[in-house]
């Protein structure tokens, strides 16, 4: 963080609620040439594709082509995990183009006396075998952020890293609910890192193309494309159900859970937990992190068009709201902490509020209210929200409430 606050933007990094901007709320119901949109047929047909063309186009960039598996090898498997509640799968899925090979593993659990699961999907920040103490969990030898208290040096993930981040994934709450959990290593779909010659990308190149064009997809596009793809995967799975699937993502992989989300219709529910900037969070309230500063740490993470709006957020037709319109009907929840004002709190609950409208159409209900609720009290409804007391993270209690909001909208 101190090389952070050298940064002049950074130092002008704005926590004060009466210094957020006045802006005009982008209408999700009205079309970019100004007609009102009044029913489901309009908004499906009309300003449903028009909002994903420009957050396609603009934010997170397209996918130059389709790339379905070219195939999959069950690793390993063994019906007897987690005290005998889980049967545990390592599914490693493979992509093929240009002559490159791209390969990534599904870690599953499933509860066992289920015939086909419902399951949550979401990537993990330091690989599979971080999320769980269970030893027959494979470490991913693809590149990795440096992480001293992981022991994580020169990239590489080791044997240190294995169970540090149980705190995050509830695996016994989620399989005693008769969900299961899939999930991956982000960094063998593409390394987070500003290198466009590694990861998914390098696959769908034109011949001499080394670097994504303007509208091309940056890392966020390309972690959401690697969830579609598992729930490709899913469909073939008999253990699945993948007409269940729940996109669950965690900061830069909750904003990459709500464009999985949007890109495939198949998710039958999203959660942002913490997603903030580029996520949940209104762009135009300018509160904790901006554009200019994300673009900047993180050139890699959106297409190069979203630099277009640094510093200019009023220039934007668009704010996250409408990203999140375009999950319903389907169940929707977004969650923030109150000791994570960076990710700007207030923009998630209102953008989930404004997106609101258009459950409206489907007579779904939301967040009606524009008063914040209190922390720890959440409001669950098709599209839910709550705000619990710590840090940016994800607790027990954050997937408490996020199984018990599946069993009443998603189950
Ligand atoms: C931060 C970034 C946030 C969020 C977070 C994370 O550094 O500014 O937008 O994505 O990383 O992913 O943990």
């Amino acid at each position: 963080f101190f090389i952070l606050s050298m940064s002049p933007l950074l130092s002008q990094t704005n926590y004060d609620e009466s210094k957020v901007p006045s802006f005009e709320v982008p209408d999700p119901l009205m079309t970019f040439k100004g007609k009102k949109i009044k029913t489901v047929k309009k908004w499906e047909k009309t300003r449903r594709p028009e909002l994903f063309h420009f957050f396609e186009n603009n934010v997170y960039g397209k996918i130059p082509k389709t790339l379905k598996i070219d195939s999959y090898t069950i690793l390993e498997q063994d019906d007897n995990a987690f005290n005998g509640k889980a049967k545990r799968k390592q599914v490693e899925l493979s992509f093929k183009n240009n002559g490159k090979t791209l390969r990534y593993t599904i870690l599953l659990y499933l509860p066992k006396n289920k015939v086909k699961a419902p399951v949550f999907l979401g990537y993990n920040f330091y690989g599979n075998h971080t999320i769980t103490e269970d030893k027959a969990v494979f470490i991913s030898s693809a590149w990795a952020n440096n992480n001293e208290s992981f022991g994580i040096e020169n990239n590489t993930l080791t044997e240190v890293s294995r169970g540090k981040r149980t705190n995050r994934w509830a695996v016994e709450k989620i399989l005693d609910a008769g969900y299961g959990l899939a999930t991956i290593y982000y960094g063998e779909v593409d390394p987070d890192k500003n290198d466009f010659t590694d990861g998914i990308h390098s696959l769908l190149y034109q011949q001499d193309q080394n670097h994504p064009k303007p509208d091309e997809w940056g890392s966020i596009a390309a972690w959401s494309w690697g969830m579609v793809r598992a729930v490709d995967y899913f469909e073939k799975d008999p253990d699945i159900d993948a007409s269940k699937v729940i996109a669950f993502g965690h900061s830069r992989l909750g904003k990459t859970s709500l464009w999985a989300g949007v890109m495939d219709k198949r998710f039958a529910g999203v959660i942002s937990n913490d997603s903030g900037c580029g996520g949940a969070a209104m762009s135009k309230r300018k509160f904790g992190e901006t554009l200019a500063v994300i673009n900047d740490r993180f050139p890699h993470w959106f297409c190069d068009n979203f630099n277009e709006y640094n510093e200019n957020e009023e220039a934007l037709p668009v704010d996250q709201h409408q990203l999140l319109a375009l999950i319903a009907p389907r169940p929707l929840y977004v969650a923030s902490a109150q000791e994570d004002q960076w990710a700007d709190p207030r923009g998630e609950f209102l953008s989930a509020h404004y997106a609101t409208q258009v459950y409206h159409l489907y007579d779904k209900e939301g967040i009606e209210t524009m008063e914040m609720p209190k922390v720890n009290e959440p409001i669950h409804n098709t599209v839910s929200y709550h705000i619990r007391t710590g840090k940016h993270d994800v607790t027990d209690y954050d997937w408490e409430n996020y199984i018990k909001w599946a069993n009443a909208y998603v189950k």
